[in-house]
């Protein structure tokens, strides 16, 4: 799916602002507020999350659906002659879009871009614009929401509670905060009615001794109605705008001598201009190869290690609104640090984010908005106390049309992406018990098929999955990827005993011959807490707690790489765990630097990008 961009032949209206905002009250489908002006409404800025912009925990913690709406219009000479569409980045979780009162659209999924056509339904003057929310999670969602809070907590019969709830609320089985809204922006887009659908893009590279060809195979996907023999001409431009190559026809091969590669902290960016009849579009593209072999992760050959991070896209007061400015200053605060990747736990980030690790030459894993498929959490107590088996037929979890569906449409968005090196199918899913495999097999199965560069598949794999003997990921990722917590929820306060356990585990893994990176790996630090003896929740004991871990990932050449979690601390469900807050960042959630993101600004200046451990 094409990201919305002016050109020569397309426009697009920002509709970022101010909207008209009401929490539905239990009436809101049956009295249509969807037909005429919200009475009483809130002010509401798109994007952003709505829960932390109202005050009042009832406000924060609202459950089901609520009602945003604005009015739009268009000069009359766009709508006689283009193509017009609605289209949202994203919409947490499930959308129902109303034009003048009648449903034109509905989608499930709340981090993933969708659109529709809107050209005919516009009237002359206003048109009503109704976009209702629902934030509900549950056994058939993605993420995934349970019946009682996952990390215990709440009091029999109260809110949190576990028996007799009272008042519903929503109880992730995951551990950030279920930020809703309309997070992403919101846009008419306007295209020629004959247009380009979509592009796409992979990369043949030959490399020399002294440099390196590439064959870019392109695609271009065209829609509407247009003259029979409508050319379709493909352009290569450098960075300094110079024609690199060109072809014609909607399939072909660019070829690029000397080709300039898209590297990891070094990033060269071409655009691919594809014309058709009347319509233009432009592709920032990064070229370069990604693959396994044996234990080693290649980019453009030479082995390569992850520095970095799980994040999330959590500030205040945006929630998980798009915030450019920090988007940028993230970036900056890696490359401070020496970290030179992040994964998008959990869910997809904004295409700006994707955009912008292109061009800064920040390498991502991309992961899908699967978390929580696990119904073990909480001692799997939860369920109303009942342990229900993950994949039981009955009882078990539903996700899996919707996973494929999320799957589709990631890889739809982001395959052409320099940056993308990884899919993350999911995040600490049941990947040991019965129904695991059978699950999961057909997901990596439809991530290699449609991913045109067929990339490295993977799942995060969750530490009470045990082992390569028990993981189903052993069999099933390309890159083996832990999320441990030794020295913390396993072993903490004591490091040494904890040491010993990873090693040994280190040492099975190893067996299977796959490269492995931690992509999970932390301790909660209250920021300002200090000792001269390091205990739990000091800025010394999380020092300690990496320095431990560190030491026996260097003694292992196949651990490829090192993500922590997290990058910064975010906002979560309430639990005695939790003090306001996850906080397990290497910076607050202002960004301001613990003790350990010293520590690692010294140990990953030191270690190379490539070659480490070669
Ligand atoms: C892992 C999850 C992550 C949590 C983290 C933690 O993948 O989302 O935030 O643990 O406990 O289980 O901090």
């Amino acid at each position: 799916m094409l990201y919305p961009i002016m050109t020569s032949s397309r426009t697009v209206s920002d509709l970022s602002g101010i909207w008209d905002f009401k929490l539905d009250n239990g009436r809101g489908f049956e009295e249509k507020w969807y037909e005429k002006p919200l009475s009483d409404p809130m002010t509401m800025p798109v994007p952003a999350s709505y829960n932390d912009l109202k005050e009042g925990i009832s406000f924060r913690d609202h459950y089901g659906w609520v009602f945003y709406q604005r009015t739009i219009s268009l000069p009359a000479f766009i709508l006689r002659t283009q193509r017009v569409a609605l289209r949202c980045d994203a919409v947490t979780h499930h959308a129902k879009i109303y034009l003048n009162g009648e449903l034109i659209c509905e989608h499930f999924g709340g981090f993933l871009p969708f659109e529709t056509e809107i050209g005919g339904m516009l009237r002359d003057g206003g048109n009503l614009l109704t976009i209702a929310v629902d934030n509900v999670i549950d056994y058939t969602t993605l993420p995934v929401g349970g019946t009682a809070p996952m990390m215990g907590g709440g009091l029999p019969g109260g809110p949190g509670g576990q028996a007799g709830v009272r008042k519903k609320v929503n109880h992730p089985n995951f551990d950030f905060f279920n930020y809703c809204g309309i997070t992403r922006p919101v846009r008419l887009v306007t295209t020629p009615k004959a247009y380009i659908r979509d592009i796409t893009l992979k990369s043949d590279v030959d490399f020399r001794e002294d440099g390196a060809d590439a064959r870019i195979h392109y695609c271009v996907e065209r829609a509407g109605e247009a003259a029979e023999g409508t050319p379709c001409r493909v352009y290569l431009y450098d960075r300094e705008g110079n024609k690199a190559a060109e072809a014609e026809g909607p399939k072909g091969v660019l070829e690029v001598r000397g080709v300039k590669l898209w590297q990891p902290l070094a990033a060269y960016l071409y655009t691919v201009k594809a014309v058709y009849g009347e319509d233009v579009y432009e592709l920032p593209y990064g070229v370069r190869t990604v693959r396994v072999e044996g234990t080693k992760f290649l980019i453009n050959e030479k082995p390569f290690y992850f520095k970095g991070y799980g994040k999330h896209e959590d500030t205040f007061p945006n929630g998980r609104g798009m915030n450019l400015a920090m988007y940028v200053k993230d970036i900056s605060l890696m490359k401070w640090q020496g970290a030179n990747s992040f994964r998008c736990s959990h869910y997809p980030y904004s295409e700006e984010m994707m955009r912008l690790a292109d061009e800064e030459g920040i390498v991502v894993v991309d992961e899908t908005t699967a978390v929580g498929v696990n119904f073990d959490f909480g001692g799997g107590a939860n369920f109303n106390g009942q342990r229900v088996k993950t994949y039981d037929k009955e009882h078990g979890i539903k996700t899996f049309e919707h996973h494929l569906q999320v799957i589709r449409d990631l890889i739809a968005r982001d395959k052409n992406h320099a940056c993308v090196v990884m899919w993350n199918i999911a995040n600490e899913p049941d990947s040991y018990s019965e129904g695991a495999y059978e699950y999961f097999k057909p997901l990596y199965d439809l991530a290699k098929e449609l991913d045109p560069e067929k990339r490295p598949c993977t799942l995060t794999s969750v530490q009470s999955a045990g082992g390569p003997s028990t993981d189903i990921s052993a069999k099933l990722s390309d890159v083996i990827c832990l999320n441990r917590y030794y020295g913390w929820y396993f072993g903490g306060p004591d490091l040494e005993g904890p040491a010993q356990v990873l090693r040994a585990e280190l040492k099975e893994w190893e067996k299977t011959g796959k490269p492995l990176m931690f992509t999970e790996y932390g301790a909660d630090t209250v920021m300002g807490m200090h000792d001269t003896t390091p205990v739990m929740y000091t800025e010394e004991y999380q020092v300690d707690y990496y320095k431990m871990n560190n030491a026996i990932f260097d003694e292992f050449p196949f651990v490829v790489g090192e993500q922590i979690w997290n990058f910064a601390d975010f906002a979560t469900s309430q639990s005695l765990l939790r003090i306001q807050g996850n906080k397990k960042g290497l910076f607050t959630r202002d960004r301001k630097p613990k003790l350990a993101a010293h520590y690692f600004r010294e140990r990953w200046h030191k270690i190379p990008d490539f070659g480490y451990k070669v």
